[in-house]
């Protein structure tokens, strides 16, 4: 159901932490990223505004710097994203002696009050409650019917009345039969709107029955029309909570949700199918764990710690401001854009390159592996000096001749690997100086597009 939500949420939760520069364009199409899913999800504009703003506001922080800025993004984009996903609060049935537990379900015509009473009844049945289900749906025919073959075929105990047409009478009649349930689920009628007649019928009820909770049905749907449901429900009656119906068919479930939230009516149920076990209690933490697919925020943070060796780090950030980068940390920096998921990340680790993804070639990302272990054996022949100084071999034949024998490899594979050094050492440098500089100029782009369009062969 969040399917895309999550994927979008991985994917930038992951450029984050694979980032080697983390600058305003990375940054620019992370936020990006982020508020097309989560408005696709139907989130408020507003929220996903305020997330966009204080991602933004961490990431231009100069005082933030490296490892601390992912971290910090990463903790606000799960503490906002928890936030706007609400507190969590359980359904708790109590199991003292003599307290019978009410639950009354409300919700407009059609929001899925039945079924969902069916699914709790199960829920609690399952876990041990001693459940019967009450239908106090008066209005529409068909519906004690409906109430009693989900009750049937579940085996859960079902009380209603085909003939009388006022529910707080059926209450009346029923309510001495219930004294050896302590969990009872009272289905009562919908309405296409919330207006006096079921006003009047809801107050009338509470009175009689005496809810020890209060649920309101929303179907997902409706999407972040929720609410204004939730408050005008809110308005009339105590609601306790709200269970969100049809998660299964809509894209809209997230307005749902955080609309949900923003009224202060905690969700505690969220259906995603008509069978019965397609019931979940809603925890916004674990939903958000799974939404991101890892446990929790510190396994979160534990992901940028495994991927940004702070040290390496730092070691390659000062050798680009010297400009000079030797030719093993060349292949490191290659090996780990490789490990995190390919070459293709230059893309978003440099800045500016994200921009013209387009001109990179695909061949690029091809065949790297045995490339690189190609050069690491042409690295392994060369001398200490050598390594640290590639531009020495440059035309030394002789030299290149040695490597490339105790290599095992053919000169024209040690000059390739000479010439990617050239190459990257400068791409490195100006992504160094450009973090500085805020961003590649157009003509700058261009220049680095035709350079590795062509050139870049691996
Ligand atoms: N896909 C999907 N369908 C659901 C879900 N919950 C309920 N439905 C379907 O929605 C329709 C309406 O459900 P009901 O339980 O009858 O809704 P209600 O609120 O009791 O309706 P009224 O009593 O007429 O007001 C039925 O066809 C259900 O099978 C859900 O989580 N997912
Ligand atoms: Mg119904």
């Amino acid at each position: 159901m969040f399917e895309k939500l999550g994927e979008i949420l991985r994917k930038v939760t992951d450029k984050v932490a694979n980032a080697i520069f983390l600058d305003k364009d990375l940054v620019d199409s992370i936020i990006k990223d982020l508020q097309r899913a989560l408005i696709e999800a139907d989130v408020n504009i507003m929220l996903v505004k305020q997330l966009s703003d204080k991602i933004r506001k961490i990431a231009v922080d100069e005082r933030i710097k490296g490892i601390e800025k992912k971290e910090h993004i990463l903790k606000i984009l799960h503490d906002e994203l928890e936030n706007i996903l609400g507190e969590y609060k359980q359904l708790k049935i109590k199991r003292e002696k003599n307290q019978q537990n009410r639950i009354m379900l409300l919700g407009l015509y059609g929001s899925g009050k039945t079924t969902t009473i069916a699914k709790l009844g199960n829920y609690f049945a399952k876990r041990g409650q001693k459940v019967a289900l009450v239908g106090l749906d008066t209005h529409r025919p068909a519906a004690p019917e409906q109430l009693k073959q989900l009750a049937e075929e579940h085996k859960i105990s079902y009380f209603i009345d085909l003939f009388e047409k006022n529910p707080a009478k059926v209450w009346k009649k029923v309510k001495d039969k219930l004294k050896d349930y302590n969990l009872i689920l009272i289905d009562t009628a919908g309405r296409h709107t919330l207006d006096k007649v079921l006003i009047a019928e809801i107050k009338a009820l509470e009175k009689e029955i005496k809810p020890t909770e209060i649920i309101l049905v929303i179907p997902a749907d409706i999407g972040q029309a929720a609410k204004k449901q939730a408050q005008e429900f809110k308005e009339v009656t105590d609601i306790s909570g709200v269970i969100i119906t049809r998660m299964d068919s809509t894209a809209k479930g997230g307005g749902a949700l955080t609309a949900c939230a923003e009224t202060k009516a905690p969700v505690y149920f969220i259906a995603t199918g008509e069978k019965i076990n397609d019931l979940e209690e809603f925890n916004p933490k674990s939903f958000l764990a799974r939404l991101l697919g890892r446990g929790d925020l510190e396994a979160l943070l534990e992901k940028i710690r495994s991927v940004t060796d702070e040290k390496s780090q730092k070691k390659i950030q000062t050798k680009i401001s010297e400009g000079k980068l030797s030719l093993e940390d060349v292949i490191e920096q290659v090996k780990s854009m490789n490990s995190l998921g390919g070459f293709d990340k230059i893309k978003s680790m440099i800045p500016g390159f994200s921009k013209i993804k387009e001109k990179i070639p695909e061949s690029v990302l091809e065949n790297q592996e045995t490339r690189i272990s190609k050069w690491e054996h042409i690295i392994k022949s060369m001398t200490q000096h050598e390594k640290e100084n590639p531009e020495i071999l440059e035309k030394q034949t002789s030299r290149i001749q040695r490597i490339a024998k105790g290599a095992g490899v053919p000169t024209s594979e040690v000059r390739s690997l000479l010439k990617q050094y050239r190459l990257l050492n400068d791409m490195v440098k100006s992504g160094g100086n450009l973090e500085m500089s805020q961003g590649l100029s157009q003509k700058q782009l261009q220049k680095f597009a035709r350079k590795f369009g062509k050139k870049l062969r691996f």
